[in-house]
């Protein structure tokens, strides 16, 4: 079935998001304190589609050879996937554009992988500061990217971008097709 991975900083809300796609509050664990999601989890949505909530990046107080776990488990998890439609690329939008969330957005073009950015936590400022943020993001990664990606606003708090993301999903949804089943003898 198809999956849908949700990726970003640690603490950037990518799990409370989830919860808010899915109506299903403290189905994805959230905490105030980064680190908070460990392991690849699936959430099964309408019984035809997959929401993954993975375990944040960039959390400052983890060991370099975590660091390098991460690294691994994540971008093989990403780049393997056969039933991965979309990365959604989850960024702080009260935050001006930080180099880690640049550079995995291009090791994400870099190998080929769609994605669209969903700007968190709109609700922790004015929509000029949020605007003002996203335009520096276009900024930054206009340097690699001709196209800026389709990005969504988002507040988990006001349930903010919620039918957006959802009919985006919807619309890849309608056009999967179930790979061809391979007996193994
Ligand atoms: N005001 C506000 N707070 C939010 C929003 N989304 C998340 N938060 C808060 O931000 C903190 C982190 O949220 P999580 O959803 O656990 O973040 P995460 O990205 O899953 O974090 P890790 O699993 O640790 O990588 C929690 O205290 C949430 O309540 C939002 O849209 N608005
Ligand atoms: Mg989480």
């Amino acid at each position: 079935m198809p999956e849908y991975a949700f990726i970003g900083r640690s603490n950037v809300g990518k799990s409370s998001l989830i919860n808010m796609l899915a109506a299903k509050k403290g189905m994805a664990k959230t905490s105030q304190t980064p680190g908070k999601t460990q392991l690849i989890n699936h959430f099964l949505i309408n019984d035809n589609w997959y929401i993954v909530d993975l375990p944040g990046y960039g959390y400052a107080r983890v060991s370099k050879d975590r660091k390098e776990d991460w690294n691994k488990f994540i971008r093989t998890y990403l780049d393997k996937r056969e039933s991965l439609q979309c990365v959604m690329v989850l960024i702080d939008s009260r935050l001006e554009p930080q180099k880690i969330d640049v550079e995995f957005c291009n090791w994400l073009g870099e190998k080929g992988l769609s994605f669209v950015l969903v700007f968190t936590k709109a609700d922790k400022q004015s929509s000029v500061k949020t605007d003002q943020n996203i335009a520096k993001f276009k900024k930054s990664i206009g340097e690699t990217f001709e196209e800026f990606p389709q990005y969504f606003i988002t507040s988990a708090e006001l349930h903010l971008g919620k039918e957006e993301i959802l009919g985006f999903i919807g619309g890849i949804n309608q056009g999967f097709e179930i790979p061809d089943y391979m007996p193994r003898d």
